[in-house]
């Protein structure tokens, strides 16, 4: 039987990368995200005689709602193996001072509570089985601070912090726990951010090669098919052209 990853934020970017790879390696995969169109269309590309693909559409903001989803899940699906917790975003890029609170909340509410929901639904199972895996996407925006990145970055310090803490929690239970932590990379994350304004969104990876998603889903093979003993606790990936969160290059 496949080991069964479920992965939050699959409908674009880096969570849909992850699910084809981990579709490729051989998984069977719970995807997951609002937008359900997206997340069929994946399913129709994953799903093969070797794969099999379950959709279900929530909101991690909404608690009751998640675990209603979670429930509905066949006994034998539950059994997950790996939870990456992707879904997550930045909302606007302003001086402290000039913040909008709803931008705020949207953050903490999804890059925060969000990846607790989605964890305190899975984490039980895994602690049952005594086996598990957790992946939580951070950010150079974990360990580093930018102009005008202020809550983002305090969304993914607090992520950061997190998988410390999960690690040490779920350590006698046999459960990894890790992060990736990767710079730019060119999603949607940027349009998300600037509300939709794609020649802003275009700016940033203007006059570089940022990551891609693949890029970023290679890195999380790497970390899943580590043998049992060995875990990669935090991974920090970057395009070439990024040294820190605020020195890049442009051509
Ligand atoms: P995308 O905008 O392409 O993908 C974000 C994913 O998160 C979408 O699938 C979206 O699905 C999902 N999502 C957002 N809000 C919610 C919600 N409330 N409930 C459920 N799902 C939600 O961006 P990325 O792929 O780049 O982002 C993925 C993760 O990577 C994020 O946590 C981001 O912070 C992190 N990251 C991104 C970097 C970058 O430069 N792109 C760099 C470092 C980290 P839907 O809209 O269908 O709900
Ligand atoms: C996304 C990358 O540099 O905008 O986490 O924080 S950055």
């Amino acid at each position: 039987m496949n080991k069964k990853a479920i992965i939050t934020g699959a409908s674009s970017g880096i969570g849909e990368a992850c699910a084809a790879m981990l579709a490729r390696i051989g998984y069977d995969l719970i995807i997951t995200g609002r937008r359900s169109e997206r997340l069929e269309n994946l399913a129709n590309k994953l799903e093969n005689k070797n794969t099999a693909v379950k959709i279900l559409t929530f909101d991690v903001r909404d608690r009751k709602a998640s675990k209603d989803v979670l429930d509905t899940l066949p006994e034998d699906w539950k059994k997950i193996d790996l939870l990456i917790n992707n879904a997550g975003l930045a909302a606007g890029a302003d001086p402290i001072q000039e913040g909008d609170w709803d931008d705020w909340e949207r953050m903490i509410d999804t890059n925060l509570k969000g990846l607790l929901t989605v964890s305190q639904l899975v984490i039980p199972g895994m602690i049952q089985r005594k086996s598990g895996h957790i992946i939580n996407v951070s950010s150079i925006a974990g360990s580093e601070v930018y102009a005008n990145g202020n809550v983002y970055c305090a969304s993914k310090h607090a992520v950061h912090a997190l998988t410390k803490g999960m690690r040490i929690d779920l350590l006698p239970h046999n459960i990894k726990v890790g992060s990736i932590a990767p710079g730019m990379v060119e999603t949607e994350f940027s349009i998300v951010r600037y509300h939709g304004d794609q020649e802003k969104a275009d700016k940033v990876y203007e006059g570089l090669t940022p990551l891609y998603a693949n890029d970023v889903a290679d890195a999380v093979e790497f970390m899943v098919t580590r043998p049992a003993h060995v875990n990669v606790n935090d991974m920090l990936l970057m395009p070439t052209a990024q040294a820190s969160a605020v020195y890049n290059y442009r051509e």
